[in-house]
C-alpha cells in the first residue's frame, strides 16, 4: 500500500509540506475508537492518539480527526502510540448534527462521493433519501443512488422512477450486492477515489462494502423477519482500501426518524439503545411502560444510563408529534 492508492495527491503533498514540521509523516484515518485512531501510513496501519493542543484548538468536535481525514503524524516512542499533530484541510465533510445535542458530528472526511444505499424491503421511503440527499448536498460530496436487494421487486424500474423525482440529474443505480451483481457502480472508484456508504440499518451497506473489496471484512447479519429492519449490525465508521483501486466507508446505519432534519437529529449516539431493543418484547416497544422491555431491563441492570435513555424517548416523542 501506498499512500497515493488511499488518495493521497500534489495538493494533499503540499498542504502537508506547508503545515507541518520536520519529523512529521503524512497519514490517513482508516478508523476511529473510543480513546484513539487507526491511521493508514507508508510504513503500515499506525494507532495514534490526538494531544491536547490539538483537542484545545479545536472550536467544535467536528474539527477534531475523523474516518477520511488526512493527517500529519508523530510517531510514538518505542511502541507507544503516535500522535495526529495536524488534520490537513478537507476537500469534502459529511457532518450532521449530533443526535440530542446541538454540535455538528463528523461522519467522514475527503469523501468524493456518497453511495445513499436504500432498499425494497422495509426501507425504501422517498423523504428518507430526500434528507439523505440534503446531508450530500452541504457536503462537498457527488452523491449516487443505489436501490440493493433488486432482487427483491419485481418493481426495480418502477422504484427507480420514484426516487428521479426528488433525485434529478444524480445517478441511480439498481444492484444486488447479495447476487454479486453490482455492474456499473464501480466506475465511482476511477482514480482513487473515496466512496462512503450510508442509509438505514439492514439495506445492504457492509455486504456492499464487502462485494466491492472483494472480500468478507464486515460481519453482516439477516434483518428482522418480521419487519425487514436491520438490526445495527456496523457499530464503527471504517475506511477499507480496495485492491481495485479507491477506498469505501462503511458506516453504521441510520436511524429514519433520526437522519438529517430541521431539527438536526442524528442517530449512532443511540446504537446501544437500538441494539438492545431487538430484544424487546414489542418491535415498536417505546421503552417506557412497556411489559418485557430489554432497554429498560438494561438500565435496571446499570449497563445504560437512565439519563442517555430519558434523551432517546424524549427525542422519539419529539419527532412523533411532528409527524416523522
Ligand atoms: N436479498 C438480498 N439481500 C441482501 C442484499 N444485500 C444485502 N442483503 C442482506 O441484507 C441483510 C443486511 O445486510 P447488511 O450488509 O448487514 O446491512 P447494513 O446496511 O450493513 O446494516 P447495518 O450495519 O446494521 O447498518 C443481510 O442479511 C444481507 O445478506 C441483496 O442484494 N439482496
Ligand atoms: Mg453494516
Ligand atoms: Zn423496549
Amino acid at each position: 500500500m501506498t499512500l497515493e492508492t488511499l488518495g493521497w495527491n500534489r495538493q494533499r503533498q503540499s498542504d502537508f509540506a506547508a503545515r507541518a514540521e520536520e519529523n512529521l509523516i503524512p497519514g490517513r484515518v482508516v478508523s476511529e475508537h473510543r480513546s484513539h485512531f487507526g491511521v493508514a501510513t507508508d510504513a503500515g496501519e499506525l494507532s495514534a492518539e490526538i494531544p491536547g493542543r490539538l483537542r484545545n484548538a479545536a472550536v467544535q468536535r467536528s474539527d477534531l480527526p475523523g474516518v477520511g481525514d488526512f493527517v500529519a503524524l508523530r510517531r510514538g516512542v518505542a511502541d507507544g502510540p503516535a500522535a495526529i499533530e495536524e488534520v490537513l484541510p478537507r476537500t469534502s465533510a459529511l457532518i450532521r448534527k449530533a443526535s440530542g445535542e446541538n454540535r455538528p458530528q463528523l461522519l467522514a472526511a475527503n469523501v468524493d462521493t456518497v453511495f445513499i444505499v436504500t432498499a425494497p424491503d422495509g426501507d425504501f421511503n422517498l423523504p428518507r433519501i430526500e434528507r439523505l440527499l440534503a446531508l450530500v448536498a452541504d457536503s462537498a460530496a457527488a452523491p449516487v443512488i443505489v436501490l440493493n436487494k433488486a432482487d427483491l421487486t419485481d418493481d426495480a424500474a418502477g422504484m427507480m422512477e420514484q426516487i428521479a423525482t426528488v433525485a434529478p440529474g444524480v445517478p441511480l443505480h439498481a444492484i444486488s450486492a447479495r447476487a454479486h451483481r453490482i455492474s456499473g457502480i464501480e466506475r465511482h472508484f476511477d482514480g482513487n477515489r473515496t466512496i462512503a456508504l450510508i442509509g438505514s440499518s439492514g439495506v445492504g451497506k457492509s455486504t456492499l462494502t464487502n462485494e466491492l473489496l472483494g472480500r468478507a471484512a464486515q460481519a453482516t447479519q439477516e434483518v428482522r423477519a418480521h419487519d425487514s429492519r436491520g438490526r445495527h449490525t456496523t457499530t464503527h465508521r471504517q475506511l477499507f482500501l480496495r485492491v481495485r483501486g479507491g477506498c469505501i466507508i462503511d458506516t453504521p446505519g441510520m436511524r429514519g426518524v433520526e437522519v438529517w432534519s430541521t431539527d438536526g437529529v442524528a442517530d449512532s449516539t443511540f446504537a446501544d439503545i437500538e441494539a438492545l431493543a431487538v430484544g424487546c418484547k414489542f418491535s415498536n416497544c417505546r421503552h417506557e411502560a412497556e411489559p418485557k422491555c430489554a432497554v429498560r431491563a438494561a438500565v435496571a441492570r446499570g449497563d445504560l444510563d437512565a439519563e442517555h435513555l430519558a434523551t432517546y424517548v424524549r427525542r422519539a416523542r419529539a419527532a412523533t408529534s411532528s409527524g416523522r
